[in-house]
């Protein structure tokens, strides 16, 4: 069966807890909890893993390669700093959906530099919560048309 990691960054743990004005009230195990179900109901296994340290981030990514077949990455804070995360990627060549909860692009300046953008198949952000289930449909159809 084909494999989706949903990779989280630093903080995402407080989703459904604070700032529901830019995040939403949605708490991270009822959204992976739906990404899991909507992977079964269209024959995909989705795993779901969150951390704040981007060491594991790094070695997450390592530990898909064989594992996952996609990797939806909402890198959070990471997204806008980490070369590390970026190297992953590519090291890894595993096709990878940059997901962001918030438009970044109508955020402070600082959220507008993506170090994953240039590596990743393609960027969601701004559709709330609903955002992990568009990016599995856009992995789903990423890969069905590279097979
Ligand atoms: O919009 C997104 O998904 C972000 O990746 C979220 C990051 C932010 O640094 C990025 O620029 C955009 C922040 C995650 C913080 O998550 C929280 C959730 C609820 C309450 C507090 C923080």
């Amino acid at each position: 069966m084909t494999s989706l990691l949903i990779l989280n960054g630093p903080n995402l743990n407080l989703l459904g807890m604070r700032q529901p004005e830019i995040y939403g009230s949605e708490m991270l195990a009822d959204v992976s909890a739906s990404c899991i179900a909507h992977g079964a109901s269209n024959g995909y296994a989705v795993t779901c893993f969150q951390s704040n340290h981007e060491g594991d981030l790094v070695d997450t990514i390592h530990d898909a390669k064989g594992t996952h077949d996609g990797i939806i990455l909402n890198a959070g804070a990471y997204t806008h700093t980490s070369i590390a995360l970026a190297d992953a990627i590519v090291g890894t060549e595993i096709p990878t959906i940059e997901l962001h909860i918030s438009n970044v692009y109508a955020r402070e300046a600082f959220r507008h530099k993506s170090y994953i953008a240039p590596v990743a198949v393609g960027v969601i952000c701004g559709f709330g919560t609903a955002g992990y289930v568009l990016a599995l449909n856009a992995m789903i159809g990423h890969l069905g048309a590279a097979s």
